[in-house]
């Protein structure tokens, strides 16, 4: 006998006589265990079954996406009321705004309509205290080109449909009526850049752009001519609330022209609302900054060729490194498909006027022009957990040596977040079995409301693993099993601003568990190389370094547990010296934690400590657990960063919310947004400034709790992020994480799980059996591979628990 086998066949000895050691002397405790495990157990009499029995019921799930005639109080603006809301504003005697079709930027016409959500307590008293629904109002944006100066304006217009009154809205936290310089980038203002300073452009310096660039911007064949990337300068960077700067800057129109700049921009003067003094202000050239066109000019004329550009375009091929060919030898060799979701019993969950209904969850959803995706009265097993979870900004900061990416820090509202999602893609940004829902937003250059398609989609997938599991294989751990896969509801958008691709997902698991995540995807946003941009990026391409950013995001939750009246507490982890007591008069050191109650808003800001470890956790002291402990969610930050610019200058001012990653506020109507549309151009003076949300430093005992959750990385490009950036690596989360809410895990309701246990307990030798809670596949044609493991099982039942045989390890 060889010493493996030897070694093996004492293992086996040693194990016989733990086990006989086990059952004799716990003989009596594990009788118990037994018999209160086969009582729990027994599979019910009652419990229907899917497949054969489920086709004689109906699957009471459906999903209407038709527009409602009677919106609730969440409800986007539908297309009816956007028509009605356009005629009256037409008819309006002061505001007589002008049809899309023919407005210029120095007339009245409309910006956007956007839902202007009811005051919280009227929603609450029509959906808690059967009052009738408030009147449904719309924010409306007006671009007032017409007024000397112009402005832009923004009005409350209700009641909709049959709108009566528009009225400005008026509130201590936004100023209103706003700066037209502030005004974020529209249609029309785009099409008279076009016409005004790129056309000057070219008519000036083309001959410097063709000989230097082989193309210009007008007289060039069409699939040459330049693309220019906008990109704006903020008024706190020029100190003038009116001058409004923007630059533009050159790329060939090569598949992605974001990844082919040249060394060539211009920052237009776009002051005021007249096109025809849209000038040009500045150009960057070859390394240098110019003060006008005749400056470079007679640099130009005046030098040899080593002071020029001569740089050509990659000319445009399949395998082109910005473009999203697949290339290289394809994987897998044959074609294969990937793994897919199916719903062998259709969906579970429902979805009528914009409500879903899923497992003991429900919520509201829309997508505001302005802010993005945003849920509404979340509940999960009838209870309200958040009256409000949704995006409020997007920003990005990026570095750079040249003068465009030095000044570019984007923030986002400005290009109107939510009218970016739309085209999702089955297979490529949801699997097939998601619902797409369509969003409608008022057109800027058309009357009609514009139906964005397949803005949403909305699925429920497996994440493919163990929401929770437990084996006890051996007899003496009790032999059982228990687990289920982590099946889950997301409510996806994915919102494109020109090179960058935003994914955010809403996401309802089985244990009483809202994921809110973000990813970023799409392209970088690079700038052409030369020596002095290394500091801020890595050379990864022939022509281009890619530039640090900072990605940030910044979202709202209106936490409601067990009503309004809401306490932030936070549950602070500390080293502690204790005694060790069977050692007399020797010291051990542990963690301990200590409930701090956060009493006023400026007490509860928060910034990230590694050494000061913390819960945040939010609770009505009215309703304590059956054991006198607080009753509380628990908010769980996964993607914190740190803004390292220093605050209150540049267009930090602009994002005061990237100060703390988090900041609890008393609730007020007119604290809705946390930004605004103007934070791209405002930072010279904000119109929305968060801080004055917390500088009054109100109590936030027992009261209506706003949770402004801030997430963010920093990204420094490489030459994996061609041709689009992975989203490995950058997902942001938050939960909102039940946190002695329930008496145990709620999850314990699913189906989904899986128990398995020896059919006889006292004889393990008789094999297992496998509870599916109605889900047998016997009956339910379950995927072949269920149906073989359960055979596979029959054979041998060790393959799960300790049954017939001894597997000789502990
Ligand atoms: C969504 O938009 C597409 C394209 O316009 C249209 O065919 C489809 O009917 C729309 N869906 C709904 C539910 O209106
Ligand atoms: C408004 O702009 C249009 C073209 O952009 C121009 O033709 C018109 O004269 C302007 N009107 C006024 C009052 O400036
Ligand atoms: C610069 O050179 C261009 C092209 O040779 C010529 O058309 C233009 O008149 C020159 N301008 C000056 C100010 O020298
Ligand atoms: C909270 O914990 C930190 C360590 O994480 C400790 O320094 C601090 O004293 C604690 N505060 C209270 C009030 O217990
Ligand atoms: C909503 O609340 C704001 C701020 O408290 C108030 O000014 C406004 O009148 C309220 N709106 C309605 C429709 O009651
Ligand atoms: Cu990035």
């Amino acid at each position: 006998m060889d010493k493996v086998n030897r070694a093996r066949r004492q293992v086996g000895v040693w194990r016989t006589t733990a086990v006989i050691l086990g059952i004799t002397t716990l003989g009596l405790v594990v009788a118990v265990v037994f018999l209160a495990t086969r009582e729990r157990t027994q599979p019910s009499q009652s419990i229907p079954t899917c497949g054969a029995t489920a086709s004689a019921r109906k699957n009471p799930n459906s999903v209407d996406l038709s527009e409602p005639s009677r919106p609730g109080p969440f409800h986007d603006l539908t297309k009816h009321e956007m028509r009605q809301l356009r005629t009256f504003l037409e008819k309006h005697p002061t505001i007589h705004a002008v049809p899309a079709e023919s407005a210029t930027v120095n007339q009245s016409y409309i910006y956007m309509m956007d839902l202007f959500p009811a005051n919280k307590s009227d929603v609450l008293a029509y959906l808690d205290g059967g009052k009738p629904q408030p009147s449904r109002l719309a924010r409306v944006i007006m671009y007032r080109g017409d007024l000397e100066p112009p402005v832009v304006e923004e009005y409350a217009c209700g009641p909709l449909p049959d709108v009566q009154n528009c009225d400005l809205i008026i509130s201590d936290k936004r100023r209103n009526p706003i700066e037209f310089s502030l005004r974020p980038i529209g249609l029309l203002e785009y099409k008279a850049i076009f016409e005004t300073v790129l056309t000057e452009v070219d008519a000036k310096i083309g001959y410097i752009l063709r000989e230097s660039y082989g193309t210009s911007y007008i007289d060039c064949k069409p699939s040459d001519c330049f693309k220019f990337y906008p990109s704006p300068v903020a008024t706190n960077l020029v100190k003038d609330i009116n001058k409004r700067r923007l630059w533009l800057w050159a790329d060939y129109p090569v598949e992605y022209y974001v990844l082919h700049p040249v060394d060539f921009g211009v920052l237009a003067q776009l002051d005021g609302s007249n096109p025809k003094n849209f000038v040009i202000d500045k150009l960057w050239y070859h390394g240098k900054l110019y003060n006008s066109v005749d400056e470079l000019i007679v640099f130009y004329n005046s030098s040899g060729p080593s002071e020029k550009s001569h740089i050509s375009r990659h000319t445009y091929n399949p395998s082109v490194f910005s473009s999203l060919n697949l290339r290289g030898s394809p994987q897998p060799e044959e074609p294969l498909r990937p793994p897919t979701q199916v719903e062998p019993d259709g969906k579970r969950y429902s979805l009528k006027d914009r409500k879903v209904t899923y497992l003991g969850w429900s919520f509201n959803f829309r997508m505001s022009a302005l802010t993005g995706p945003s849920l509404y009265d979340i509940r999960f097993k009838g209870e309200r957990i958040a009256y409000e979870l949704g995006l409020a900004e997007i920003a990005v900061f990026y570095s750079g040596y040249n003068s465009l990416h030095r000044i570019t820090d984007f923030v986002d509202s400005g290009a109107l977040i939510g009218t970016h999602s739309k085209s999702l893609v089955p297979g490529g940004d949801c699997p097939e079995s998601a619902t797409f829902i369509n969003q409608t937003f008022s057109g800027q250059a058309v009357d009609e409301p514009v139906e964005l398609v397949r803005s949403f989609c909305l699925f429920e997938n497996n994440n493919g693993y163990p929401l929770r599991r437990h084996l006890s294989y051996s007899h003496y751990e009790g032999a059982f099993y228990g687990g289920m896969l982590d099946s889950v509801l997301t409510l996806r958008s994915v919102v494109t601003v020109v090179n960058y691709d935003y994914v955010f997902d809403f996401m309802f698991h089985q244990n009483g568990v809202v994921e809110t995540r973000v990813m970023s995807t799409g392209y970088i946003f690079p700038s052409f190389y030369t020596r002095e941009e290394s500091p801020y990026g890595f050379k990864i391409e022939d022509n281009i370094i890619g530039n640090i950013h900072h990605h940030l995001f910044h979202f709202k939750a209106d936490i409601d547990i067990h009503g309004t009246s809401n306490r932030y507490e936070i549950l602070n982890i500390s080293a502690e010296t204790v005694e060790l007591r069977q050692q007399p008069g020797q010291n051990y050191h542990q963690i301990r934690y200590d409930k701090i109650l956060k009493q006023t808003e400026k007490d509860a800001l928060y910034k990230f400590n590694f050494e000061t470890p913390k819960y945040h956790v939010v609770h009505n002291e009215a309703r304590k657990t059956n054991f006198d402990e607080i009753k509380a969610f628990r908010i769980a930050l996964n993607g914190m960063s740190k803004q390292l610019l220093p605050e209150g200058v540049d267009n930090e001012v602009a994002l005061p919310w990237a100060r703390h990653q988090l900041v609890v506020t008393k609730h007020k109507d007119n604290e809705q947004v946390s930004s605004s549309p103007y934070a791209m151009w405002d930072s010279f003076n904000p119109v929305t400034d968060f801080t004055k949300f917390y500088e009054d430093d109100e109590n936030i005992v027992d009261q209506d709790l706003v949770f402004w959750i801030n997430l963010g990385l920093h990204h420094i490009p490489h030459t994996e992020d061609l041709p689009l950036t992975p989203t490995p690596g950058n997902h942001l989360t938050f939960f909102l994480l039940p946190y002695n809410y329930f008496t145990e895990c709620p999850s314990v309701v699913s189906r989904d799980h899986i128990r398995i246990q020896h059919k006889d307990t006292d004889k393990p030798e008789l094999g297992v059996q496998v509870d599916r809670n109605g889900n047998s596949y016997e009956t339910c044609s379950l995927p072949s591979v269920a149906q073989q493991y359960e055979e596979l099982l029959e054979e041998n039942p060790d393959v799960v628990l300790q049954s017939r045989k001894d597997m000789g390890i502990f």
